[in-house]
């Protein structure tokens, strides 16, 4: 505070001194006789008057360590209190119950009883008064849990009736019962009627539920979808908060004025080994992050016992102690008898001893935090959702404590994270703390097979649950594929320029293929479905073309003029603008790409995104949310554009791309493509978009696509009009060319034969080296066009799977064998990847020779000749390659590639691209 204003109120005028210095005189005097919270509080006073008044003023960033909303302030709680507690008793049990169930029944299995043991109220305000389920086909609030609290999430299913004792008997043992197991954590591949948001990979969940909020008022602004009626809630804990991801797009939320998403952080004050900020306060930082970017933030510290103690704080001293105290000392309360808190929080100062003389040292560790009283957080999920209108997204910090009821060995310990198993004898304190006693008699309690409790259907908790749920539309959480707004497939002709080359102009399939993304976007069936996502490298892609036609998504509409407006492809943003152009951060773009791409499901919306970046920036970058997207089910579209390790020229070591292919093969739902030509990126996409979006099984349907796009100039060739190309293009293997013939009379006679396999913009190179071999060395090299190693892969392994598992049926022949049977010769591989990509079909080929060309080693700047030269991979190296094959299986000596690399100019003992 102190600075801003040193920093600029001399330089503002002052209009009348004497008013000034009476004003500064007043506060002076009430320091010095009031002390300084006295002057706090009168300056507090003054900036809440002034911000009622209109006066503006920049926020302050910390409020004192209370609650947000007084107690006066509080508005009526309509629940029961009496069932809830019960109800929420019953959960926090079978939670318990199911995980140490889990670890008896199968050591080590693991799962967490502390975690949502800290947050059961967090979640059961939510499902008795907020969370929107989908009935009558809504599609509902979107609820991110925190992932180690998925044991409530199922202990409340059981209880609804949704899941049954046997479920919560598979969890975490989800290969027995044909794989329907309850998954560890929320995995909408593992359990995809029932989970919608994968969160536990720590930021993620956080990041992605924002993104799904600016995405929820893309379509409505788009009016794709009315989404206005969904409300996104993200639970995070306290430690996730110092992954950059979760608090890395705070302020887009903000400036996009995403009113629709609320956070809610379980500050338990632990995380995994420890307190997250034991000699400070994580929820005052956190406080002041959000402020800071612009968020309305509810803070919820104290339980209502601790309303009266402040009500009789006079003199500020109990303030003072809760603002000085360090979250490592609060912890150490939740694990000490009261005692220990009456002498070292309230003890050394007289005032605040005699504030809790008539409470026991029982009632005084039991005073609870707010995170643990639901009419405090009913209060602040009101006005959570009150807020809608006000343009600002809501965090909700709750103060808890880890383990909350799980005794005291679990309360505050720094180990509790991973305790998972409980005695008998802490299963009943446990118990009775949860004042169970007549629901579960003692004889039943145990610690291999404790009881989980179920309700009757005509129980009044069961009752009372139901009829929740009924009047906030039925049971969260639930995924469904039911489609509310239907889309056909594109038009064939969106296609047709993508069929017929280039007509003699070099162009690259980057430029082919954002020549097929407008025609999409042009097309009557899908064009509105298209959604485009660039981190600001569109003009690297050439794609700024695109920006005028079909306008930058800006929920603002565009306020000023652009400095290009008079020209064709001006910066055009636009309410209704369809491209998501999100600026520099990989880790929105997808994001954003997974909110389009899972949209058929989380709002039966389906979208076809179409996500283009810097291929070096994406599988090693935002790996993990690849990972989740196809946890996710997610569909669409990556562009891995600037492909290749030397097609990117000049850009050196850490943009050119050798290995995103290594990465995508590491991911089942990937398929990854690395095509040569234009209409090879057509019939990918073609095939894709039918793939995912026409119908099918899930099996088949739930991929995405990683597709390749280099910015080499050639020409495109037309497409063959050989019958199936379009299929062998998308299975990854097709003869481009056959074997050159012999010059002159010789035709055909005596060209000793070999097969060359091409990926990307390796194709020049090996057509180039094709040539050569058959003028120079009399070989006859077949080009084959290798579109997906990954695809031919998978389908080879299943193969071998097949036979390994039925020796005696009838052996099946893997697909790239089945496709080279006709070629001949040895093989040689060559891309701008790294040779493991080419390799991965190798263990199939086990009676060829097979030669891999590839750019394994580290990027440098320089030009596209000289790069394939260093890595080996330019023509000269190629024919060398072949010829080396040929020498391999004895077809020539070794004196022919001798020749070669002294007609190449190769220098055979240059230093190894790998180790350089
Ligand atoms: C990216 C990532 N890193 C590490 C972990 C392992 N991990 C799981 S829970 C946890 C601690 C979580 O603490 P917090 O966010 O405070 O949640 P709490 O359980 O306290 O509510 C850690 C480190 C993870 N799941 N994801
Ligand atoms: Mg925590």
């Amino acid at each position: 505070m102190c600075m801003i204003f040193d920093g600029h109120v001399h330089q503002l005028p002052d209009i009348d001194p004497v008013e000034t210095e009476e004003w500064l005189d007043s506060l002076d005097a009430v320091v010095d006789r009031h002390g300084k919270n006295r002057a706090r509080y009168l300056l507090s006073r003054l900036m809440a008057r002034a911000s009622a008044s209109q006066v503006s003023f920049p926020a302050t960033v910390s409020t004192p360590y209370v609650n947000t909303i007084p107690r006066s302030e509080e508005p009526w709680f309509p629940g029961d209190e009496h069932i809830e507690r019960r109800i929420r008793a019953f959960i926090r049990w079978n939670a318990a119950a199911m995980v140490v169930k889990a670890n008896k029944a199968a050591d080590g299995i693991g799962g967490h009883l502390s975690t949502f043991a800290s947050s059961a109220a967090l979640y059961e305000i939510g499902f008795n008064h907020f969370f929107r389920g989908k009935a009558d086909g809504n599609p509902g609030d979107h609820v991110y849990f925190q992932g180690h609290a998925a044991p409530g999430v199922y202990a409340r299913a059981f209880l609804e009736g949704r899941l049954s004792e046997d479920d919560l008997d598979h969890f975490r043992r989800e290969l027995g019962r044909d794989g329907r197991g309850l998954s560890s954590y929320p995995h909408p591949r593992l359990m995809p009627d029932f989970w919608e948001f994968p969160t536990v990979s720590m930021g993620l969940g956080s990041l992605t539920a924002l993104y799904q909020a600016r995405y929820n008022r893309y379509l409505l602004n788009r009016e794709i979808d009315d989404t206005s009626g969904s409300r996104v809630w993200a639970f995070l804990g306290d430690g996730e908060c110092d992954e950059p991801e979760t608090l890395g797009a705070i302020s887009l939320a903000s400036r996009e004025q995403l009113d629709n998403l609320v956070f809610v952080v379980n500050c338990n004050l632990q995380r995994l080994d420890g307190p997250v900020r034991g000699n400070g306060k994580v929820i005052q930082e956190l406080e002041a992050t959000f402020r800071g970017a612009g968020w309305n933030v509810i803070k919820v510290v104290w339980g209502s016992k601790w309303d009266d103690l402040l009500a009789q704080d006079k003199d500020g001293v109990l303030l003072n102690k809760m603002n000085t105290t360090v979250d490592g000392e609060f912890q150490r309360y939740a694990t000490e008898p009261g005692g220990y808190a009456r002498d070292h929080f309230f003890g050394p100062d007289d005032r605040l001893r005699q504030m809790v003389s008539h409470l026991t040292d029982d009632d005084i560790r039991n005073l609870p935090r707010g995170g643990h009283d639901y009419r405090k957080l009913y209060a602040a999920y009101k006005a959570a959702s009150d807020n809608l209108g006000s343009g600002r997204p809501t965090v909700i910090l709750a103060k808890t404590v880890k383990g909350w009821t799980l005794g005291e060995g679990f309360e505050g310990r720094n180990s509790t994270h991973q305790i998972k198993k409980m005695t008998k004898k802490q299963m009943l304190d446990m118990r009775d703390r949860l004042h169970l006693q007549d629901d579960i008699p003692e004889e039943l309690v145990d610690d291999k097979n404790p009881p989980y409790i179920k309700l009757g259907a005509d129980s009044i908790e069961y009752q009372y649950m139901m009829e929740r749920r009924r009047s906030l539309d039925g049971f969260v959480p639930q995924r469904t594929t039911r489609v509310r707004k239907p889309m056909s497939l594109p038009d064939p002709s969106a296609f047709t320029e993508m069929w017929s080359g280039s007509n003699g102009q070099a162009v690259s399939t980057t430029m082919g293929f954002t020549r097929l993304l407008r025609s999409l976007t042009r097309d009557d069936n899908v064009g509105e479905r298209i959604v485009p996502i660039i981190p600001d490298e569109a003009r690297t892609f050439g794609m700024d073309s695109l920006f005028r036609e079909i306008g930058i998504y800006a929920s603002q509409g565009q306020l000023y003029e652009p400095v290009d407006h008079d020209l064709l492809l001006s910066y055009a943003e636009s309410k209704s603008g369809q491209i998501l152009e999100e600026g520099i951060t990989e880790a929105g773009a997808m994001s954003s790409f997974i909110a389009a791409g899972t949209s058929y499901a989380t709002r039966g919306v389906p979208m076809i995104p179409f996500y283009t970046f810097y291929s070096m920036f994406g599988f090693q970058r935002v790996g993990d949310l690849i990972w989740q997207a196809a946890d996710m089910r997610a569909r669409g579209f990556l562009m891995g554009a600037t492909a290749g390790r030397t097609t990117l020229e000049g850009e050196g070591l850490q943009h050119q791309d050798g290995h995103s292919l290594v990465l995508a093969s590491t991911v089942p739902a990937v398929q990854a493509y690395d095509p040569s030509f234009a209409y090879e990126v057509g019939a990918i996409v073609d095939a894709g978009i039918k793939r995912m979006y026409g119908g099918g099984t899930p099996d088949e349907t739930d991929v995405f696509y990683y597709i390749t796009l280099y910015n080499e100039n050639y020409e495109m060739p037309v497409m063959p009009d050989t019958p199936g190309i379009a299929e062998a293009i998308v299975e990854g293997l097709y003869k481009w060319a056959d074997a050159p013939s012999a010059a002159g009379e010789n035709e055909n006679a005596g060209l000793i034969p070999a097969t060359l396999l091409f990926s990307g913009s390796a194709q020049g190179a090996a057509r180039e080296a094709a040539a050569d071999l058959a003028e120079h060395y009399g070989v006859g090299a077949e080009l084959w066009s290798a579109t997906s190693y990954k695809a031919l892969r998978e389908e080879g392994l299943s193969a071998e799977r097949h036979n390994r598992l039925h020796p005696s049926g009838e052996r099946r022949v893997p697909r790239v064998a089945q496709i080279l049977a006709d070629s001949q010769g040895p093989i040689t591989a060559v891309s701008d990847f790294m040779m493991a990509v080419p390799e991965q079909v190798m263990r199939f080929l086990p009676d060829r020779t097979f030669m891999t060309l590839g750019t394994d080693g580290m990027g440098r700047s320089d030009t596209r000749e000289a790069l394939r030269r260093h890595f080996e991979i330019d023509t000269g190296h190629i024919v060398v390659g072949v010829l080396s094959a040929l020498l391999q299986d004895g077809k020539v000596d070794a004196s022919v590639v001798h020749d070669a690399i002294s007609r190449y100019d190769i220098d055979p003992d240059a230093v190894d691209p790998y180790i350089v």
